[in-house]
């Protein structure tokens, strides 16, 4: 593509390219006279498909649309948020305390590839007993995943706490990549009377996907020769690998503007001679 202007910018977009494929960009420049030789490569870059979060009104701002209620005591909006002017509130903070859960669920869709990791905020309270994982027997807090049929496939966390601040959990899911899963968020209550009540307020559950797709290496750098007797040692400095080791190195003699062969690696055996019109051992036309 062609950047114009007086004078013309020096940064553009280039568009209409192919996401998880590896791109390296040259540049040359133009005036009146003529075009210059092509900027050494940039580092190469992958675009990749932006992911916006999969999870519908993760952060209640919409009440509880989207998402699903359960449970002998519904969950509830409320205006207790983390972030914004909306959670969701699940058990309840008083009153006749019910035998059974309360509970918000919603099915996603997971990333098809790379890093997913699942987010959210909770603010725990209780008048009952604390405890934590399966010690607990009266009251909890929990939070599942679970395949669209009810079965559990992880228990992010289960606990009772009254430590009524808000308290971020996230959890790696990139073991469901391409399932569709049921994310469960639950408090349990145990019908105790005289009544000790718990809630949750949940707020801010996302889901961010990252892509660690591995490319080209950048340029090898510091590029130097040393003359021999019909050869020269070259060295360089190895550039960053682009998340894959480095197998070879390709070292080729240009004499002019002209390319030579390419030396395989590694480079220990000398360039081919330079170039001499009628030598039987003049190197073959340059390939590219
Ligand atoms: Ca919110
Ligand atoms: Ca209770």
């Amino acid at each position: 593509m062609t950047v114009t202007g007086t004078p013309p910018a020096t940064n553009t977009t280039v568009t209409g390219l192919t996401n998880g494929t590896a791109y390296t960009f040259t540049v040359t420049a133009t005036n009146a006279i003529g075009t210059s030789p092509a900027s050494l490569a940039s580092a190469p870059v992958t675009p990749t498909a932006t992911t916006a979060s999969t999870i519908a009104n993760g952060g209640f701002e919409s009440g509880l649309t989207s998402w699903t209620t359960g449970g002998v005591k519904a969950p509830v909006a409320s205006t207790v948020a983390h972030t914004g002017t909306g959670s969701a509130l699940l058990g309840l903070p008083s009153g006749t305390e019910p035998l059974g859960d309360s509970n918000v669920a919603q099915t996603i869709t997971m990333p098809a590839s790379g890093t997913s990791t699942l987010s959210f905020w909770y603010q725990p309270h209780t008048a009952d007993d604390t405890c934590s994982g399966t010690t607990c027997k009266y009251d909890w807090m929990e939070a599942q995943v679970r395949t669209t049929s009810g079965t559990v496939l992880a228990s992010l966390f289960k606990l009772c706490s009254n430590s009524g601040t808000w308290t971020q959990f996230s959890a790696d899911l990139s073991a469901y990549d391409g399932q569709s899963v049921v994310l469960w968020f639950n408090v349990h209550l145990d019908g105790s009377s005289p009544a000790d009540d718990t809630w949750m307020y949940l707020d801010d559950v996302t889901l961010t996907n990252s892509q660690t797709t591995a490319t080209a290496p950048a340029a090898p750098t510091a590029v130097t020769a040393t003359a021999g007797n019909a050869s020269a040692t070259v060295s360089w400095t190895a550039p960053a690998n682009g998340g894959s080791a480095i197998t070879s190195y390709a070292v080729t003699p240009h004499a002019g503007a002209t390319a030579l062969a390419r030396s395989p690696s590694p480079e220990t055996r000398p360039p081919p001679a330079p170039p001499s019109p009628g030598s039987p051992t003049a190197p073959p036309t340059p390939s590219p």
